[in-house]
């Protein structure tokens, strides 16, 4: 069984991060997705819209997504790697090159972002209505 795990915040979850998500599955046979907790998305300089249990519950409804367990910090990626026995992990291009050195532990993809959408968009756009 080939392990695929993905990291990310996923808030006001929309087809951007879907497209993600589904290439990343079709490259293996189960996806776990990292989600980013409160605590580090604050980290990350991120305030999301929805807290963690209620974005933990859409990633969790998605056919893609086979297990989502928490990011809380930067430093835990070769733990999960090894944990999980992971075989790829994908991150969008806009992390292009910043988790190579992880390709000691596993194989490293980067897959192209959707360019149309952004949560940032979203919440830009809102603000004009
Ligand atoms: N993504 C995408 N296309 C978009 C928006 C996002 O492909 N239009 C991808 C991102 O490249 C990322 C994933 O969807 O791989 C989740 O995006 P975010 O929630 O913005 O994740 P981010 O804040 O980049 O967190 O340790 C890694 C970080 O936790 C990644």
């Amino acid at each position: 069984m080939k392990t695929i795990l993905t990291y990310g915040t996923f808030d006001l979850l929309h087809y951007g991060h879907i497209n993600l998500l589904r290439r990343a599955k079709n490259l293996g046979d189960y996806l776990i997705v990292g989600l980013s907790t409160d605590t580090f998305n604050h980290q990350k300089g991120k305030k999301s819209y929805f807290r963690y249990d209620e974005r933990k519950i859409l990633l969790e409804s998605i056919r893609y997504v086979d297990s989502v367990i928490p990011e809380s910090n930067w430093e835990q990626k070769i733990w999960d790697i090894e944990n999980f026995m992971v075989d790829t992990l994908v991150m969008g291009d806009d992390w292009e090159g910043r988790f190579d050195y992880l390709s000691s532990y596993c194989k490293v993809k980067y897959l192209s972002r959707t360019p149309t959408v952004s949560t940032k968009k979203i919440k830009r756009d809102l603000k004009k209505v």
